[in-house]
């Protein structure tokens, strides 16, 4: 095992509706350690110079390996063998998920395929998934990365993890696998679904961490409610999530339910998959693995660099990949980034957690709405459970959104007046945070489909060519 040290730290002020909660999860062991102390507490200066170092080769690796890169790198007469300064990374084109269609499956590796031992793929909404590729020490570097970000939100080795994600060609549930195996926990492969046999299996190995999206956790939660078992019973004090954006009034229901900390973790397949940012257990931002991902934040309407903190595309750089770099990777995904040290010691840049996405941004009569802003509010009222779809069509030029919320409580159903107020406190509570109106329909318990991976809470009846945004991506 390849601790360096090992730190145990109180843990402060967490960003946490249910800071008691988390608070007594915490005190059942969890500890913040660092798997690589050296890396994740270099001073900044010097992960610089070892960023554009990596920098440097990878330009150059790209431009002579992979046709893209040569030609794109042609094309904007950009120089590889000129970088001097991380800043030059601002006159490199960009790399975007047509590339990856342009050249599936497989002409975007830049080395052969006797070097690559694994392959990933991620679903498209249309069409051919997205292919990734791992050479060996790819597969090293991921399942370092993984174990960092675990045991910087707690987990140890003492630990017993049932990973939830599905097992297949989607990279989350091997990209955690092989990093908690690599810290030492004892890891549950339970995959996703079969949710009764899921808490069966949880009560009676144990489980004291688990790996899910945010929406199957909270779903494992129900069905521990359904069957009657009681909180004690269940072990669990840490939760790794990921894959799907999770609200703070999310998280707090799923604290609340499970009776765990909860933790978040970002990646995306065409990077490496998870493994590219996670929370410590300061929960105020997710830490990059920034001597392996090189991160920027890019205000769409110019494309140029936005300042510390504020918000933007998230663009992602790989160093060290061999067998898929990506360069200036446009992710969509809308966050900032803060380079303020952190209470843990860890001196990486933190991205906070993404609001959504630059193509899931719904315009409603004139008005920009994410699909992040409606969950916070339907996260935080009681009398509703925390499911619910969105349903988008248009008319005309305008997007138009119905809000489908389920009932928490059968009850309700026998009052026309009560639901009739409760629609009007949801479309109320909506218009506060959106400024517009939307139209909300109550269904009664549990008719919103679960998912045992990512929630699909959009349903697009827009015309084909108005239709903007993607739902899976
Ligand atoms: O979801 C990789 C992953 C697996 C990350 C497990 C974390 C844990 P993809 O299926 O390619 O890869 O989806 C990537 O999911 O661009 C985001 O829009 C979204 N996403 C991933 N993590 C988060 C997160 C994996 N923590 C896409 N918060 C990304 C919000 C997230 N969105």
């Amino acid at each position: 095992m390849k601790f360096k040290e090992k730190y145990v730290i109180i843990v402060g002020q967490a960003e946490n509706a249910c800071p008691a909660l988390a608070y007594n999860a915490l005190q059942k062991g969890m500890k913040d350690m660092f798997f690589d102390k050296d890396i994740e507490t270099m001073p900044r200066k010097e992960l610089e110079k070892l960023q554009l170092e990596k920098l440097k080769k990878v330009a150059v690796y790209c431009y002579e390996n992979v046709k893209l890169y040569k030609d794109k790198f042609d094309n904007a007469k950009f120089d590889p063998y000129k970088i001097k300064e991380l800043s030059d990374i601002n006159y490199m084109p960009f790399t975007t998920k047509a590339d990856f269609r342009d050249n599936y499956p497989f002409n975007m590796f830049a080395v052969p395929m006797k070097k690559i031992l694994r392959l990933h793929a991620s679903s498209g909404t249309t069409g051919k998934p997205t292919v990734v590729g791992y050479t060996k020490n790819d597969l090293d570097m991921w399942s370092d990365c993984m174990a960092r970000l675990v045991a910087a939100a707690g987990a140890t080795e003492d630990d017993i993890v049932q990973i939830c994600f599905g097992y297949g060609l989607f990279t989350g549930a091997l990209g955690l696998h092989y990093g908690l195996e690599k810290l030492g926990a004892t890891v549950i492969p339970s995959s996703s679904g079969n949710t009764e046999k899921q808490v069966m299996l949880m009560k009676d190995f144990g489980t004291t961490a688990l790996v899910a999206t945010p929406s199957y956790a909270l779903r494992i939660g129900e069905v521990i409610e359904e069957m009657g078992i009681a909180p004690e019973d269940i072990k669990l004090r840490l939760g790794l999530f990921g894959s799907e954006g999770c609200t703070p009034e999310m998280r707090a229901q799923i604290e609340s339910r499970l009776h765990l900390f909860a933790t978040d973790n970002y990646g995306m397949s065409e990077l490496i998959g998870p493994g590219v940012s996670g929370e410590c257990t300061e929960r105020c931002g997710m830490h990059f693995c920034e001597d392996h991902f090189l991160p920027e934040i890019i205000n769409t309407a110019n494309d140029t660099q936005c300042k510390e903190g504020e918000s933007g595309e998230l663009v992602i750089t790989t160093l060290s990949k061999e067998a898929l770099p990506v360069l200036r990777y446009r992710t969509h995904d809308i966050t900032s980034i803060t380079y303020e040290p952190c209470k843990c010691g860890r001196t990486s840049a933190r991205m906070a957690k993404p609001t959504g996405r630059t193509d899931d941004m719904l315009k409603i009569r004139g008005v920009n709405i994410f699909p992040s802003q409606i969950e916070s509010v339907i996260m935080a009222m009681p009398e509703i459970a925390p499911y619910y779809e969105l349903v988008v069509g248009r008319t005309g030029t305008s997007d138009n959104l119905e809000v489908r919320v389920e009932l928490a409580d059968a009850s309700l159903l026998d009052s026309y007046a009560n639901l009739e107020n409760l629609r009007g406190k949801i479309n109320h509570n909506l218009k506060t945070i959106l400024g517009i109106d939307t139209k909300v329909s109550l269904v009664e318990p549990k008719t919103i489909v679960r998912t045992a991976g990512k929630a699909k809470r959009i349903i697009d009846n827009r015309p084909k060519e108005a239709a903007v945004f993607s739902v899976e991506k």
